[in-house]
């Protein structure tokens, strides 16, 4: 089935835009700002600053946020829960966290003003996709402290299109309620859009009785191979969208109706590129991982995020006429955090499950594959020799008892196999704890 590119359509002309040298003004007016709020509010990023030796009155330029030191998941945990909030909590109105992981997380907050933000961010990729206030909207991300669900439902509000808040799972329902109710675009993570397909495909459902014309994918790495199959099994205009907990949620970035890099909301988000090694900028094009400050944001603003997530900046025009930056697909990471099934997990918790664990060594490695449309997650441990020789329902007893507190910990299933002491390729380097085995593109 062969799909139709939507007519261009801009949300915020004023904004998406903007000429470069206003749109630059703008930036540098709003990063003094935010770093003057820092530096009064936020106790934690005050002493980072003064140990570098930085105080506001030095940002007098934008290539001046090089003098400002960078913020990383690990400030935030040290942070947990409000630490790194600017306001005071009366103020906040939404908590949210990031994905698949519990405990010390990374928590955010928003005030009324940057829940505004987020539905306009969010507004803007919608209808930079394609979206109408006549589409019928299936939302399949999980409503939760995820920011997925919600932060797509209030942008679809924004725009005026209808709202399905179907939430995820219960694969058979989502086909039966898109068929039922006519939805014309669906959002979710671009495995699950394959799932669906495969799920559609039994239930003898043809693209051709569904209306769905529009797909709107994130949270996740998706090749363009990705696409195309979903594109032709689905029968909707694919476009891909990023963001992150930490920044804001989806709307830091999405694609426009020509596909080819998402465009970054850069009013609001400042990007830079760096060598994760050396942390010196990195020339766009050439790709490095990607650095974010929130020029708005009021609960929580973050200066010079390390996202750990690798991709090119592309500043060159985009035919839709809007003048902001595009960045490319994400092509990996620079930490060792995986993203299975849209839940983020870090080789390090699963380690602190398999403490929990007797008779585990510290030998342990993450393979992930795709099996058909879904990723799946094996984690193969090591049992000690005494523990190996035991009988076989006792090792059968302790896999399950991995798997389940694995399942508690990261929101994910995952098989566990037990091999014998010694399998585990030793490295002299780092461990390599993750095998990845899934097709790159
Ligand atoms: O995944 C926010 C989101 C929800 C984005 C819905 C888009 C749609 P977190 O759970 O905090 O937030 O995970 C953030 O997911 O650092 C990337 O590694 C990855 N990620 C998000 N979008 C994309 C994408 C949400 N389009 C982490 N392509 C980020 C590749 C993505 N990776």
């Amino acid at each position: 089935m062969t799909t139709q590119r939507p007519a261009v359509a801009i949300w915020d002309p004023e904004h998406e835009c903007m000429p470069a040298s206003d749109l630059r003004e703008l930036q540098l007016e709003r990063l003094k700002k935010i770093v003057r709020k820092m530096w009064n509010k936020v106790p934690y990023y005050r002493q980072k600053m003064q140990v570098v030796g930085v105080r506001p009155s030095d940002i007098k330029s934008l290539e001046d946020i090089q003098k400002l030191p960078f913020t990383t998941k690990d400030d935030l945990r040290l942070c947990f829960p409000y630490d790194a909030f600017a306001v005071p909590l009366e103020q906040v109105v939404r908590i949210h966290a990031s994905s698949g992981t519990t405990g010390k997380s990374t928590v955010v907050g928003y005030t009324r003003k940057d829940l505004d933000t987020w539905t306009n961010v969010v507004a803007r990729f919608l209808v930079s996709g394609g979206l109408t206030s006549k589409d019928i909207v299936h939302i399949a991300f999980s409503y939760g402290l995820f920011t997925g669900g919600f932060g797509l439902h209030y942008g679809v509000e924004r725009v005026g299109a209808s709202v399905i808040p179907v939430s995820a799972g219960r694969s058979e329902r989502q086909i039966s309620i898109m068929r039922d109710f006519g939805s014309t675009a669906l959002v979710c993570t671009p495995s699950y859009a394959i799932y669906l397909a495969e799920v559609m495909q039994g239930m003898g459902v043809k693209p051709g009785d569904l209306k769905l014309r529009l797909g709107y994918f994130g949270a996740e790495s998706w090749t363009q191979r990705m696409r195309q199959e979903i594109e032709s099994k689905m029968g909707v205009f694919a476009t891909d969208n990023y963001g992150l907990s930490e920044i804001i949620g989806p709307g830091v970035s999405g694609e426009c109706v020509y596909q080819n890099g998402m465009h970054i909301s850069e009013d609001h988000f400042y990007p830079e590129l760096i060598d994760p090694d050396t942390c010196k900028p990195v020339d766009a094009r050439q790709g490095g991982e990607l650095v974010v400050t929130t020029l708005t944001k009021e609960a929580i603003p973050l200066i010079r995020y390390r996202t750990r997530d690798i991709c090119k900046l592309m500043p060159e025009p985009c035919p839709c006429g809007r003048t902001t930056v595009r960045m490319s697909k994400i092509s990996g990471r620079s930490d060792d955090m995986l993203i299975i099934r849209g839940v983020n997990v870090f080789p390090s918790q699963v380690e602190e499950v398999l403490l929990d664990v007797k008779g585990t060594l510290p030998h342990y490695q993450l393979v992930v594959q795709r099996e058909g449309a879904l990723d799946k997650l094996e984690v193969r441990v090591e049992v000690s020799e005494d523990y190996f020789s035991d009988e076989m329902k006792k090792l059968h007893g302790m896999e399950k008892l991995i798997e389940h507190k694995l399942e508690n910990l990261l929101g994910l299933r995952a098989a566990v196999k037990l091999v014998e002491p010694k399998t585990i390729e030793r490295s002299e380097g780092k461990a390599k704890r993750v095998l990845d085995l899934r097709p790159k593109d």
